[in-house]
């Protein structure tokens, strides 16, 4: 029986963890930033690899006994260069946070000016959010969609970088289904003498399956987390050029952190060797092609997509032709058993806590085995909750449909 030992000694948790299978089991997870990690990192990160302090980097260690520790922290940077061909890796941020953290400090002073996305425009905390480290820190400004084409353009954000003299200017985004052309932002950079970072957070499994093009040669720093679309353990990584090595190790350890997660390192070895399999790549590009049937059945039924569509894992529903707030499909979504959350739009007239849209990703259903018909089904499902939101009777017949795509499509089932 999976966790017995819980079981045994703590039955108030082991309920929660009983109770939360079943939630993942029987309900469709389409947080775009989600995934379900294979029982081998989970093992990984369960594993005897949490009881060691191993502060500093493989063959320079602060603390004795860490020979298994190194070789497993090297195996996760070397696969990590390898993937994202990047000439230096450090695997050790807890976070993705602490990723862009750990990438700001390695290449500016507090104080220093930034150029990132806007939060509704698809940007992310870190990106400069006055609530945030980053926009506590830095001078941020901030970039936004191009009204007319709903990107971002580089031409706009270089007229932004001549104006504003950005040391660092930051790409990557947490709401934006669209590819990225590393080359044209390494352009506006050269033209303004900026450092070029990309946060690759959500894109990095689509990127290691060439499902999106790479950062490096064109990047100097580039941060992921690796339990998005990568499907590793919750955690970060931070890239750079040799240029940066030095700096990013130090910034990581002792500069920001203390003792690294090894346990978490381990899972991320596991993820980033099951990255260069065959079947990943396959995983990687049905999630595109999933993307793409979901989209195209929520614009034939009415809905407006931020940009148009997606090339991604992810899309943003604008729901002010809907008259529904983001909150209220969140909720309502639920209750049918399909957990997203909301997201602002660009231009949104509500506040971050209710919000005028709704994000979706296939990450987390494509590792079930998902493809284009049960997307067509969900867009159906999504459709129909949002016109009969005040029909009980005909949100108990979708959340019985939700559950028996569900059940077809079994999570963990040797658990
Ligand atoms: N919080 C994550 C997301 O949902 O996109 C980004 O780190």
């Amino acid at each position: 029986m999976l966790y017995s030992e819980i079981q045994k000694v703590d039955p108030e948790v082991y309920e929660s963890l009983k109770n939360e299978l079943q939630r993942q089991r029987n309900s469709l997870e389409m947080i775009a930033s989600e995934n379900f990690t294979s029982p081998a990192v989970m093992e990984a990160q369960g594993s005897i690899m949490t009881n060691k302090y191993a502060e500093g980097l493989p063959g320079k260690r602060y603390y004795g006994g860490c020979e298994f520790h190194d070789q497993v922290e090297q195996l996760a940077i070397d696969r990590a260069k390898a993937l994202f061909k990047a000439d230096h890796a450090n695997v050790q941020p807890h976070s993705g946070s602490n990723a862009n953290f750990a990438a700001y400090f390695s290449v500016l002073e507090a104080g220093d000016k930034i150029l990132g996305p806007l939060l509704p425009h698809g940007g992310h905390l870190t990106h400069g959010s006055p609530v945030n480290f980053s926009g506590r820190l830095f001078k941020f400004s901030q970039y936004t969609l191009n009204q007319d084409t709903q990107r971002f353009e580089p031409d706009d954000i270089l007229e932004i970088a001549r104006r504003e003299k950005p040391k660092l200017i930051l790409t990557g985004y947490s709401a934006y289904p669209r590819k990225i052309e590393f080359e044209k932002w390494r352009a506006v950079a050269d033209e303004v003498g900026a450092v070029l970072m990309a946060d690759i957070a959500h894109i990095a499994g689509l990127i290691a399956a060439e499902q999106h093009p790479q950062p490096f040669p064109h990047c100097d720093i580039v941060t992921t987390t690796t339990h998005k679309t990568l499907r590793g353990p919750r955690g970060g990584i931070v890239m750079c050029t040799e240029k940066y090595a030095k700096q990013v190790d130090k910034t990581v350890f002792p500069g920001f952190q203390g003792g690294p997660l090894m346990h978490a390192i381990a899972g991320k070895a596991i993820a980033l060797k099951e990255a260069q399999s065959a079947e990943f790549r396959k995983y990687a590009e049905q999630v595109v092609k999933n993307a793409h049937a979901l989209a195209d059945e929520l614009m034939s039924n009415g809905f407006n997509l931020v940009t148009g569509g997606t090339d991604s894992h992810l899309m943003l529903v604008n729901l002010e032709s809907k008259s529904i707030t983001g909150k209220e499909a969140e909720v309502l979504l639920e209750q049918v058993g399909i957990t997203a959350n909301k997201n602002m739009v660009p231009d949104d007239k509500q506040s971050p806590f209710v919000t005028s849209g709704i994000r979706l990703g296939t990450p987390a259903i494509t590792s079930r085995g998902m493809k284009a018909d049960q997307m067509r089904q969900i867009g159906e499902f999504i459709s129909r909750t949002m016109n009969y939101r005040n029909d009980e009777e005909q949100k108990r017949k979708i959340k019985n449909e939700v559950l028996e795509i569900c059940k077809a499509f079994p999570l963990y089932p040797d658990f």
